[in-house]
């Protein structure tokens, strides 16, 4: 269960944060909770996404710190390298330290919903290499349950409507990602009105459909921190 380790006061005044403004600070935090961590030859994974972005900006200040980053997607890429940071081929890593993304939802077990922005297989690869996977997000992504987010399913093409008749027998509602073709070439079904009972035992289920590449739930490998903005300050979740 998910414990507040510490919350990072925005101000003493009282002032609030709007959304934005807690993207930003948790891709501060995050830079700041890596910073003292990397070294010369530290290779960081990196997300997708609005908080991602904010992160990659963020980060740009300390990229003479390690050696180069990883992206799980070609926006994250062409953002890093627009920094003047190195972007590998995850072939050529062996040993990744970081991995630092975004989430659509986190659940009170540190289970997440990803992939409302497309990227999840890169995601949910990226984040399979690292040693510690740090979320971060905004106050509205923390459910109790996951689900009320549609969970995004990504689909090699031929396949997309056997996979959404098997996903409807689960009990939710697959709709097509109309216009959606993700960076390895496929579709996606988003899967709504489904209660999530079991995220990890769901994951490997749906991994299962023949057909599917990934699924978003980041269950069986959740996130190791959470880097919560509240218009309080930033909590940091364990
Ligand atoms: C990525 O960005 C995704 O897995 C998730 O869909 C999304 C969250 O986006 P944002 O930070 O813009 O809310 O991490």
């Amino acid at each position: 269960m998910v414990a507040i380790i510490r919350t990072q006061f925005e101000s003493a005044t009282g002032t609030k944060m709007t959304q934005e403004k807690m993207k930003l600070a948790v891709a501060q935090a995050a830079v700041d909770y890596i910073k003292p961590r990397l070294r010369d030859d530290s290779i960081v994974g990196v997300g997708t996404g609005s908080t991602a972005n904010c992160f990659i900006d963020a980060l740009a200040q300390v990229k003479d710190r390690f050696a180069a980053a990883v992206a799980s997607s070609e926006a994250t890429a062409e953002r890093l390298r627009g920094h003047g940071i190195d972007v590998l081929d995850l072939n050529s890593v062996s040993q990744m330290e970081f991995y630092i993304d975004g989430a659509d939802e986190f659940d009170p077990y540190m289970n997440l919903i990803k992939g409302g922005g497309g990227a999840l297989t890169r995601e949910k690869i990226v984040a399979a290499v690292a040693k510690e996977f740090v979320c971060i997000v905004d106050q509205s992504k923390q459910v109790d349950l996951l689900g009320a987010f549609p969970l995004p399913v990504e689909v090699i093409p031929m396949a997309r409507s056997y996979v959404g008749r098997q996903l409807a027998a689960l009990g939710g509602q697959p709709v097509y990602r109309e216009g959606c073709v993700t960076d390895n070439g496929n579709v996606i079904l988003d899967l709504h009105d489904l209660e999530i009972l079991d995220p990890k035992a769901l994951e490997v289920q749906l991994n299962n459909i023949v057909g599917v590449v990934t699924n978003g739930l980041f269950a069986q490998r959740g996130a190791d921190l959470i880097l919560m903005g509240t218009p309080e300050g930033v909590q940091t979740l364990k």
